[in-house]
């Protein structure tokens, strides 16, 4: 039985599920989880696709917000109920045009285009098709951008400086699946995810993502 007067976060046990999942627990907040899984049936439920049609998790909704997309979902929690003592958005228009910046690059270019690529054409080759060839550019693909990143990483604690932001939440997430893809990442790369890791909002992130999936 849904609560409806709390926020609820629908899907778990994904890459994508971990990032708002994440943001709530960061955030200290008091949201309800429905732990549906992508592959289970339970995104193509009449009631499921009545809220989502896209049929995808995450979903997200509080009052009358209502949002898919995990990062759209992470940002609207930062902005709505971020602190400067928690977790925050930019606080000018450069600042966030820097966090963009850096999001749409780690989101398009290593989960779309290459991480979801490899998952696509691998794990999920049965409905989208066998393409070993795709898989391995894709790999070839991230180690590049992974490098990129790992060069700016060595500069500072976070992406954007000394403090974790919504670039941060992007990073790690992917960082993990391409772990959980034997990806060999680079020292500075591997430092920063071991240090990000002993956040205890990560951890319990970590346990509620993929413990329910
Ligand atoms: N761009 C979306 C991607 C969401 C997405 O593709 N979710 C997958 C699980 S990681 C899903 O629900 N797949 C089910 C399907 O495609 O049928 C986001 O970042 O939230």
């Amino acid at each position: 039985m849904v609560d409806e007067s709390r926020m609820q976060i629908w899907g778990a046990g994904t890459t994508r599920t971990f990032r708002p999942i994440w943001v709530a627990e960061e955030l200290g907040l008091d949201y309800e989880l429905l732990p549906i899984g992508p592959r289970t049936g339970e995104t193509q439920t009449l009631e499921y696709t009545t809220l989502n049609p896209k049929q995808k998790v995450p979903y997200f909704k509080d009052g009358h917000v209502r949002l898919s997309e995990s990062i759209a979902i992470s940002r609207y929690l930062i902005e709505r109920y971020g602190s400067w003592a928690t977790l925050s958005a930019p606080d000018c228009i450069e600042a966030r045009a820097k966090e963009d910046e850096w999001v749409c690059y780690l989101y398009g270019e290593l989960d779309e285009t290459s991480l979801y690529v490899m998952r696509r054409h691998g794990d999920l080759k049965s409905i989208y098709g066998e393409a070993p060839a795709a898989v391995s550019s894709a790999k070839t693909y991230a180690e590049k951008h992974f490098a990129v990143v790992d060069q700016h990483i060595q500069k500072s604690e976070f992406v954007l400086g000394d403090r974790l932001g919504l670039a941060d939440i992007v990073l790690m997430s992917c960082l993990d699946w391409a772990k959980a893809y034997g990806f060999e990442l680079p020292d500075g790369l591997m430092s920063y995810k071991s240090r990000l890791s002993e956040r205890p909002a990560y951890r319990r992130a970590i346990s509620i993502n993929y413990k329910q999936s």
